[in-house]
């Protein structure tokens, strides 16, 4: 039996990947971050958190780094914690360095130092090629971050691949394009959308706000890659890959996805911080630009060419964006659904309540509807 240590277990690319090497019969362990209250909803609701053996782990604290890698006799080691929200890293820079740069190289020393044998799997991201200086990006187009949050990450991609030429360690990085899922954090554009507009159909009043919609992303199922971090762990030589769809649309786009899925029928008025979309069928207006989510600097272009690991590592994603946007809106609804205490009835916009789903009650939505797949 393999032992794998995987750091932000608690999030969207963290619970999957438990689940997928509990799959596969792992011994998984993970790293959670000190809070008042533990947080492992994420976990819960894909009936693993018994299963993974749970250690305290903070990425700006070396020693707790140290704990964890001397202690356990690990076979891989998946960095996967990181303060992912790039517009949070504007406020965050410091913080978001420490963390999603300073603590690669920290991680990847200790490793070196107790566990030169551990395989070791870098979280980098599309953020790195901002600017894009190539149209698709793949493994070596030239970087040019434009956050505080991709300069931090390119460090951390780059440190990567130094540790495996300094050392010959087997340390790759994933640059990966845009994942979401049901699981998604509710911060990001497209669980923002689909949790906005589940509350719409239910009865809600209140338009989503969002800033530029004319970025485009190039969006995957968080299912699939995850399948592919493993998949370059497993390979004789460590290396880096893309892992990506091949197609990018605007925000624009996604949110007439997410609100086909419901059935709604939209109308686009207007341009720039006057965009507003209507929902024809009800009237109600479902989106409008509030200029307070425009970033200092915009990643306008992603879109991947994730040919190296279809080639290398025989991965492919297997779920198109409109199929994605169906997928969250539809257990977002369904999760409303369930839900409907007489509070939200009433109040349908408000932020929801901290929910926390039994994984009985997610099995039997899931069984009912066929539709959510977390
Ligand atoms: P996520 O849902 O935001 O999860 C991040 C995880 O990191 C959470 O478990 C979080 O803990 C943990 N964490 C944050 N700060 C920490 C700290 N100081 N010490 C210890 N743990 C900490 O992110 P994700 O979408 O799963 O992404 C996983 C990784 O892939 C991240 O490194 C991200 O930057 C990178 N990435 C993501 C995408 C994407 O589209 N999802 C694309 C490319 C790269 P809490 O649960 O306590 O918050
Ligand atoms: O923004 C635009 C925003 O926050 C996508 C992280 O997982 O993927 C993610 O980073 C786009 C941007 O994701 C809103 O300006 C418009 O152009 O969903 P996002 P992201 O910044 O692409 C990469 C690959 C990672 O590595 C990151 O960890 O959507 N946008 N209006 C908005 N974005 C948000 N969040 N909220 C809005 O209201």
């Amino acid at each position: 039996m393999k032992t794998a240590f995987i750091t932000g277990v608690t999030g969207q690319d963290g619970a999957y990947l438990a689940k997928l090497l509990l799959d596969k019969g792992y011994d998984v362990h993970g790293g959670v971050r000190r809070s008042s209250q533990p947080e492992t909803t994420r976990l819960d609701l894909l009936g693993i958190t018994n299963a993974v053996t749970l250690h305290d782990f903070e990425l700006t604290e070396p020693n707790s780094i140290s704990r964890v890698i001397r202690d356990i006799p690990m076979d891989e080691f998946y960095n996967l914690a990181a303060q992912s929200f790039v517009g949070a890293s504007w406020e965050l820079p410091v913080y978001t360095a420490d963390a999603d740069g300073m603590a690669v190289v920290k991680i990847l020393d200790t490793l070196r130092t107790f566990r030169p044998e551990t395989r070791f799997y870098q979280a980098s991201t599309s953020e790195m090629f901002g600017l894009v200086q190539e149209v698709p990006q793949s493994e070596t187009t030239r970087l040019y971050p434009r956050s505080p949050y991709g300069v931090a990450k390119v460090y951390g991609h780059y440190i990567t691949m130094n540790y495996r030429e300094s050392f010959g360690m087997h340390a790759s990085s994933g640059i990966l394009f845009n994942h979401e899922s049901p699981l998604r954090g509710t911060d990001f554009v497209t669980r923002k959308i689909t949790l906005g507009l589940a509350k719409l159909a239910h009865g809600g009043a209140t338009p989503i706000e969002l800033g530029n919609m004319d970025a485009k992303r190039d969006w995957g199922y968080a299912g699939d890659y995850v399948e592919g971090m493993w998949r370059m762990l497993q390979q004789d030589q460590a290396d880096d890959y893309v892992l990506a769809t091949g197609e990018t649309f605007t925000i624009r786009q996604f949110f007439d996805f997410a609100a086909e899925a419901l059935g709604m029928q939209l109308e686009w008025a207007g341009t720039g911080p006057d965009e507003i979309a209507v929902d024809v069928k009800s009237g109600k207006r479902v989106m409008q630009v509030n200029p307070k989510f425009y970033r200092p600097a915009e990643v306008d272009l992603l879109i991947g060419d994730a040919s190296k690991a279809h080639r290398k590592l025989g991965w492919r994603p297997t779920v198109a964006v409109k199929e994605l946007a169906a997928m969250m809106v539809q257990f977002d609804y369904d999760m409303l659904a369930l839900h409907r205490s007489p509070q939200i009835s009433k109040s349908p916009d408000d932020q929801l309540p901290h929910y926390i789903w039994t994984q009985d009650e997610f099995a039997s939505q899931h069984s009912q509807t066929g539709s959510a797949r977390c």
